[in-house]
């Protein structure tokens, strides 16, 4: 028998996984979730038919919405994960000696258990450690009604299609708005640009009413098919995104942080964005 994972993103392009094994596969409260094992990726994650995270090039991405923010922003105290079910971004930000405490909203509880137990080197006891609080709800309702305010907000969320949707949204920015303390820095998986055009002109008109500073940084994640992922920046201090490579390089050896993907030179290089994204923004 051979069975294959079609991902069902893009209307007439996909990519398929070969399944070796269904490790678990269920209608949640809120999506299909499934999780495979593949060949060349390693344990492979989907839900509603498409690839959210694979055991092989999972660093990269979570690396990037981790690391550059929180480097960016040097002191970054208080963080704050909407989605990342998988753990794989918490476990990255808890590698930060400076943060006491990461709360993650997830919606869907099911992600984060099944993940625990299937893919238990993207949280790694992330979600053991005492820093971290996991709260299961929408993101969305979170940031509209929470009384606490953070250094840095991290949007790990799905594509803005089903639960996702909101999170891509002007209500939802307005909300990351009030939960980011001054100086603080927002930072969300925004799409892969080539296959997804309208998501970096869209979450650039959203943003850049509420912040003074929206940019987007990009890195090449080979599961998320297409080309580069942006990830979308937002701030009220336009200082955080033009950190020297000196100061990014000295925040970097303090923390004593071992990487497989980012460094400081890379996070400065990732803001550069070819032309026709510069276009599809001016
Ligand atoms: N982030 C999944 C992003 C999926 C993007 N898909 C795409 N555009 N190809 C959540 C899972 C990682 N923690």
């Amino acid at each position: 028998m051979s069975e294959w994972f079609n991902e069902t993103l893009h209307g007439d392009y996909h990519q398929g996984f070969h399944i070796r094994e269904v490790l678990f596969e269920s209608k949640t409260e809120h999506q299909h979730l499934i999780i495979f094992e593949s060949g060349s990726f390693g344990r492979v994650m989907a839900l509603d038919g498409i690839i959210q995270t694979t055991e092989r090039d999972e660093f990269i991405y979570h690396e990037m919405l981790a690391h550059t923010p929180l480097f960016a922003h040097g002191n970054a105290k208080n963080v704050l994960i909407i989605g990342g079910g998988d753990g794989g971004l918490l476990r990255e930000v808890l590698k930060h000696p400076e943060v006491e405490s990461a709360v993650q909203v997830e919606i869907d509880q099911a992600v984060i258990d099944m993940c625990v137990k299937y893919l238990p080197n993207h949280s790694a006891g992330a979600y053991e450690n005492s820093r971290a609080e996991i709260v299961i709800g929408d993101g969305i309702d979170f940031v509209k009604q929470c009384d606490r305010q953070f250094d840095v907000i991290l949007s790990d969320s799905t594509d803005p299609i089903g639960p996702g949707e909101v999170l891509f949204t002007s209500p939802f920015y307005e909300g990351i708005k009030r939960c980011l303390k001054p100086g603080g820095i927002f930072a969300a998986q925004n799409g892969v640009a080539f296959m997804q055009p309208d998501e970096v002109s869209t979450s650039h008109q959203r943003l850049s009413p509420l912040f003074s500073d929206t940019a987007f940084y990009a890195a090449a994640v080979p599961s998320y098919v297409g080309g580069i992922m942006t990830f979308a920046w937002a701030s009220n201090e336009p200082s955080a995104r033009s950190q020297d490579l000196n100061t990014l390089q000295a925040r970097f050896a303090a923390s004593g942080i071992k990487t497989r993907y980012y460094n400081p030179a890379l996070h400065i290089g990732a803001f550069a964005l070819p032309q026709y994204l510069l276009e599809s923004i001016n």
